[in-house]
């Protein structure tokens, strides 16, 4: 059976036009006039779109004493249901297991996704069975991006020794390493004082991971992928001081990539200071929400091209879960929704405000991140031959958000009462309709993994560093005797 998508406009991360798409097995096999198929979306007044690409969720993850509650059935439900048709989710081996044994297990959390998937590895752990397991890892298995946490102390955070050795790794394999750049040591020791001094609320948590705890990680982070000759993606980035480090990095010709979640770019740190412990506690994420200055810096990333790709780090925690930490801060369980909220968000604070046109939106939101994750164009593209993964976008289409007819399963959404103009009529995962006019009709494990290859040695260059700096034995006319 054919799908056709008719009478629609056809915006691509380079290219605004009016045609049709025809769709078979799962992928796109025509676009051009007038074309004729079984099953027919009507796409007028629409934009057809590559689906979303969600570089970075936490589903169904162990963290903090509990799991986030939004799992592969869930999480896949949401994000279609807004327009994603494919998320990067994190494997995250607990301290000494391997990374093929833990790949199993995101292996059998994820025969449940409504959309395909890939996963990033994390690096919570150094030794020589990792070493040898990243190789297998990224020729094997099809993943090609390593995760290094800079913060959790004394649970998943590298040191800078590991992070230098697991970057040359990724360097010597063609991955990338990507970074959550805060200071754990500086974050460990204020929330140390912090609580010492009776600062026990949500409201804390924000003071416990100031900017400077982020903006020195990346810089820190930068430099030594640098030295390991690797390019880097930051992840979360969330105040100028990272992202001015990102800008200058690539300024400098290091390929650098910086991603602001949505939730950074439209809310900001005033939540914290809500009366209510539980509405303050829902949007405790690390890093934590910021003040308006940051958050322009970050618009600013996106429309000047400073900053790569938006993304949710959704990591959905129930209330009750939140609770596990009153009394104690540092316990409240780190991480917020946003999977279905990340593309009508976006548009509405960037193409309904004038600062994204929808072309840059399509790049920001999909194409750019399937090409740094090396997924291009089998995803983000709207192109002969690439997935069907597509979203016919309704720009007038309207709706209040609202846990209430949410598809994530915790009882709170952080954007609740927002108005946001512009949402999916139609999302296709691999040609089959999973929501149409928000009714979700996806099926239950049609989600397959992707397979993402190691980057070509050229994506490598970073900056000359290694070229200035290379050891060249110095012939010398004569030599001291020993002072001793
Ligand atoms: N930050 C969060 O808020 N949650 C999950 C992990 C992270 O780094
Ligand atoms: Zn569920
Ligand atoms: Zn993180
Ligand atoms: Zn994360």
């Amino acid at each position: 059976m054919s799908t056709i998508i008719k009478n629609g406009t056809i915006v691509t991360a380079d290219l605004t036009y009016k045609a049709d798409v025809l769709v078979e097995g799962g992928k796109i096999v025509e676009i051009g006039q007038g074309l004729l198929g079984d099953e027919v979306l009507d796409a007028s007044g629409c934009f057809v779109m590559p689906g979303g690409i969600d570089p970075h969720t936490h589903l169904e993850m162990p963290f903090m004493g509990t799991y986030s509650s939004d799992d592969f059935e869930s999480g896949t439900r949401a994000a279609l249901s807004g327009g994603t048709t494919m998320v990067v989710d994190f494997a995250l081996p607990s301290p000494e297991q391997g990374l093929l044994d833990a790949l199993q297990m995101w292996d059998n959390k994820s025969t449940r996704a409504h959309c395909d998937y890939s996963f990033h590895m994390a690096i919570t752990w150094w030794s020589e069975q990792v070493f040898d397991e990243m190789e297998t890892v990224v020729r094997e298995r099809g993943i090609n991006t390593f995760k290094h946490f800079m913060a959790y102390k004394g649970a998943l955070m590298v040191n800078d020794d590991e992070m230098y050795a697991s970057f040359k790794r990724c360097a010597e394999l063609g991955a990338l390493p990507l970074v959550h750049a805060e200071n754990g040591d500086v974050v460990a020791e204020l929330q140390r004082k912090l609580m010492e001094e009776g600062n026990d609320g949500p409201e804390a948590h924000a003071f416990s991971r100031p900017p400077q705890v982020e903006g020195e990680a990346t810089n820190r982070a930068i430099m030594i992928a640098d030295m390991a000759g690797v390019p880097l993606y930051v992840v979360h980035t969330s105040c100028e001081e990272a992202h001015e480090a990102i800008r200058r990095a690539r300024m400098q010709g290091k390929r650098v990539y910086g991603e602001p979640l949505i939730q950074h770019l439209t809310l900001d740190d005033s939540e914290y200071a809500h009366p209510d412990w539980d509405h303050a506690a829902r949007r405790v994420m690390s890093p934590p929400f910021r003040n308006k200055q940051h958050q322009d810096s970050l618009w600013a990333g996106l429309q000047s091209g400073s900053l790569s790709v938006v993304a949710t780090d959704h990591c959905a925690f129930t209330t009750e879960q939140k609770r596990y930490g009153v009394g104690d801060f540092t316990k409240i369980p780190n991480g917020t929704g946003g999977l279905e909220d990340r593309m009508p968000m976006l548009w509405t604070y960037g193409v309904g405000t004038g600062r994204l046109t929808p072309n840059e939106f399509v790049a920001v939101t999909s194409t750019n991140i399937a090409k740094i994750l090396n997924c291009y164009p089998k995803k983000g593209a709207v192109l002969v031959g690439a997935d069907a993964d597509l979203v016919v976008w309704d720009p007038e289409k309207e709706k209040v958000i609202s846990a209430e007819n949410q598809q994530s399963e915790i009882d709170y959404n952080v954007f609740e009462g927002k108005k946001v103009k512009g949402l999916p009529r139609y999302t296709l995962t691999r040609g089959r309709v999973a929501v149409e006019d928000g009714a979700f009709k996806g099926q239950e494990g049609h989600g397959e993994f992707v397979k993402r290859e190691p980057s070509t040695p050229v994506a490598k260059a970073l900056s000359t560093w290694k070229e200035l700096t290379a050891p060249r034995k110095v012939e010398r006319s004569g030599i001291p005797a020993s002072g001793v």
